[in-house]
């Protein structure tokens, strides 16, 4: 693929209040701070042995990533509780102030575990050079443009999402930051097809934690005990994740909690709750023109 040429969209800028800047790149909306070092990020060089776990904002990436941590510690819990999540695993196209992603990544020691909300085309080159292994974790989208929404309002980087009808509308048209639901996880879905990929779904691991635990322990080359995959089920439940100051944000000064928690409901199903009959018609239209050439498929409740 040729080296990704930055895009401005003047209109989408004329748009936007001041503190919500943000430029598009091959269509896909990023915040403009990622411009400044996009370079840096398209050139990324990756190693044989960095994991990469990838994802939709909102599809369960914490989750997936505390997981990976408590797998790799061998399910020492204390282990684990050594920093924030986002310190542990650096986010690729993070950007504040002088602080980045790739600053971090570059100062990890390896093997190094790192995250990223890229679609597949703007993924950095490296990773599919060096054969990375790769987790990718997919949420059905009725939750997560619910998840999404309330994430936009509580995380004051993030642009204001107006009022849930008028986001409704942006997501179906695919003007959220990370682009479009559809694209991402289809091109992720095509990926694994030609490279080591762990496709997993946010509501499996809700209908059944251990099982996807397995997986992402047999992906990983590793072989623990029943009684460490018991405790691992146990510390990456939604109670415990949203009382760990590690995995629940609430470290990070950006978000107010007070206005949505970041660790909010951790259910299938909350769409529910938030759309309306004419919305879920609506979406559902959209949503069969959109996945009609794919083998993927989602459950939206349990
Ligand atoms: S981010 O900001 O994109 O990295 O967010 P991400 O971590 O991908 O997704 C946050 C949502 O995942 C839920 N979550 C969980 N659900 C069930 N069990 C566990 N352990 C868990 N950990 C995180 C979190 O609550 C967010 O979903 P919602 O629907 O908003 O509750």
């Amino acid at each position: 693929m040729a080296k990704n040429k930055v895009e401005q969209t003047g209109d989408l800028e004329q748009s936007l209040p001041p503190q919500e800047e943000l430029f598009q790149i091959n269509g896909v909306i990023l915040k403009k701070n990622v411009r400044d070092i996009w370079d840096q990020i398209w050139n990324f060089q990756a190693k044989p042995d960095d994991l990469l776990i990838a994802s939709y904002p909102k599809a369960g990436t914490t989750w997936t990533q505390e997981i990976v941590d408590l797998i790799q510690n061998n399910g020492d819990v204390e282990k684990s509780r050594r920093a924030p999540i986002y310190l542990r695993q650096a986010f690729l196209e993070w950007a504040r102030m002088s602080n980045s992603g790739i600053d971090q990544a570059n100062a990890m020691p390896s093997p190094r575990t790192l995250k990223t909300h890229l679609p597949v085309q703007l993924l950095p080159p490296s990773f599919w050079e060096k054969k990375c292994k790769i987790i990718y974790v997919a949420r059905n989208a009725k939750d997560t443009v619910v998840s999404y929404y309330h994430f936009q309002r509580m995380n004051e980087e993030l642009p204001d999402p107006g009022s849930w009808d008028e986001y409704f509308e942006t997501f179906l048209a695919g003007k959220v930051l990370w682009g479009s639901w559809y694209d991402h996880v289809k091109g992720w879905w095509r990926k694994k097809d030609s490279h080591p990929i762990l496709y997993l779904f946010y509501e499996d691991m809700v209908k059944d934690l251990k099982r996807e635990i397995r997986k992402v322990m047999e992906f990983l080359g590793k072989n623990l005990k029943e009684e460490v995959l018991d405790k691992i089920v146990c510390n990456t439940s939604f109670d415990v994740m949203k009382k760990n100051p590690w995995t629940n944000y609430t470290t990070d000064t950006k978000m107010n909690h007070s206005i949505s928690p970041f660790m909010r409901k951790g259910v299938t199903g909350d769409w529910k709750n938030q759309f309306t009959e004419a919305q879920n018609k609506q979406f559902n239209e959209h949503y069969e023109k959109n996945m009609a050439e794919t083998s993927l498929s989602f459950c939206v409740e349990l």
